[in-house]
């Protein structure tokens, strides 16, 4: 069975998601971050990854992927017939990886990162940037449901979890009409719904 090391709505909750989404019954692992020990049984987490930072994928032969972009691919190729990727060979599969590395690196590490790594003292330069880039996505949903193709995609996923993060962190996207509706239709999905209750519920367990 795979095995996902997560912290409560933390970036690994996009890959819970697509494990949701994509109906594959999973082990969780619920880390504490700031004292990078799994809850369970206080074993260290940077003997399980190195970079101490979740998704930790753990894979049916004992390999661990990490990175949001390669494990939400992984999921997606194990069900292909749910669509969570395009198939290698479709052109949408690099508009996938474009919206995996756009999330993953103007939006994460641009600044979710700082905000919550630093809480208040978060880098006034990336609250500056970061309207630029929830516009980005604002205006591609102008017109269209999901990021890529016509269907919900690990993208989704990987959106869904940064903006309800933005939210939180006081950036507003409400002002973007596209941005709301996008993310009341993605938690209107059960799987994306259950996914967010369930580590919502978990929050209080690492508290700061
Ligand atoms: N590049 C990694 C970043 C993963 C990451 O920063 N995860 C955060 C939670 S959202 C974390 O575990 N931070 C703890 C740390 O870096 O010490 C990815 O895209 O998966």
């Amino acid at each position: 069975m795979l095995q996902l090391y997560f912290s409560p709505m933390a970036c690994s909750l996009a890959s819970r998601i697509a494990l949701m989404e994509a109906g594959i019954e999973a082990r969780y692992h619920l880390v504490h971050l700031w004292t990078k020990k799994r809850i369970e049984d206080d074993a260290d987490f940077r003997g399980i990854s190195p970079k101490g930072a979740v998704p930790v994928l753990v894979l049916e032969n004992g390999e661990r992927l990490t990175e949001s972009a390669a494990v939400l691919q992984y999921i997606a190729d194990l069900k292909p017939e749910t669509g969570l990727a395009p198939g290698f060979g479709d052109p949408d599969r690099y508009r996938l990886q474009e919206w995996l590395s756009f999330i993953g690196t103007e939006i994460h590490k641009g600044f979710l990162f700082p905000t919550f790594w630093y809480k208040e003292d978060a880098p006034r330069a990336a609250r500056e940037r970061i309207d630029e880039s929830v516009a980005v996505a604002a205006n591609h949903l102008k017109a269209r449901e999901h990021l890529v193709g016509d269907r919900f995609t690990v993208a989704d996923a990987h959106l869904t979890w940064a903006l309800l993060l933005l939210r939180y962190a006081r950036v507003d996207i409400d002002r973007h009409p596209s941005l709301v509706s996008y993310l009341e239709r993605m938690q209107a999905r059960p799987a994306v719904r259950e996914a967010i209750a369930i580590e919502m519920a978990l929050r209080k367990t690492v508290a700061a």
